[in-house]
């Protein structure tokens, strides 16, 4: 699909701000391509479909991961988590769009999982580290970025955990399952 193509229908789903933010996350994931020798195309579309379902009513998210039979546990988690899977699903449906390794790169890319694809650490790490991006020791893993990629994925997710935990909230099994991972096995 050509980019703007997709950037089209994809700013259809998205408030201006999201979509500023989508932007940032194709320009970096092209980035971590080039760098990383992962399928530059693959990354460019993954990245500009990532947050697809982000505005979603909460219902029809619930519903379809009830109805397409995801991991339950998910509705007892914060709901930020649930346009992840929810959007692979409806790009795959409503996009057409049927590749696997991108459709995986969207269901991971909230809580990632143990050993992780490449294209998957390199949305999750554009997500993370976009030039919109501004939380504390989001520089860190700009730099780490830029030569390993596991080690910003790892500092990413560890950021996350320490931010959750300050903020009281729960820590998704999948988030803890890629952070111990990724410490025991080194990425
Ligand atoms: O959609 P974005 O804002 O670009 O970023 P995202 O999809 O990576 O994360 C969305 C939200 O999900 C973010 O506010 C943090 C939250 N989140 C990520 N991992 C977990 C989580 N929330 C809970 N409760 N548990 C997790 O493990
Ligand atoms: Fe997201
Ligand atoms: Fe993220
Ligand atoms: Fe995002």
């Amino acid at each position: 699909m050509e980019r703007e193509v997709a950037l089209k229908i994809v700013s259809e789903q998205l408030t201006e701000r999201r979509y500023i933010h989508t932007l940032g996350v194709m320009e970096t994931a092209i980035e971590l391509a080039d760098l990383y020798g992962e399928d530059v195309k693959k990354a460019e579309i993954a990245a500009i479909f990532h947050d697809y379902a982000k505005f979603r009513p909460k219902d029809e998210m619930k519903n379809i991961i009830k109805e397409q039979k995801m991991p339950n546990i998910l509705l007892e988690h914060n709901s930020e988590l649930w346009h992840a899977p929810v959007g692979a699903y409806l790009v795959e449906k409503e996009v057409g769009i049927h590749d696997e390794d991108i459709l995986s790169a969207i269901k991971y890319h909230t809580s990632g999982r143990p050993n992780m694809a490449l294209l998957e650490k390199i949305i999750y790490v554009a997500d993370y580290i976009e030039p919109g991006r501004q939380f504390p020791g989001v520089e860190e893993v700009r730099d780490i970025a830029k030569h390993n990629l596991d080690q910003a994925l790892v500092k990413a997710i560890q950021n996350t955990i320490v931010f959750l935990l300050k903020k009281n909230q729960t820590i998704y099994p999948d988030t803890i399952e890629t952070y111990n991972f990724l410490v025991l096995k080194g990425g």
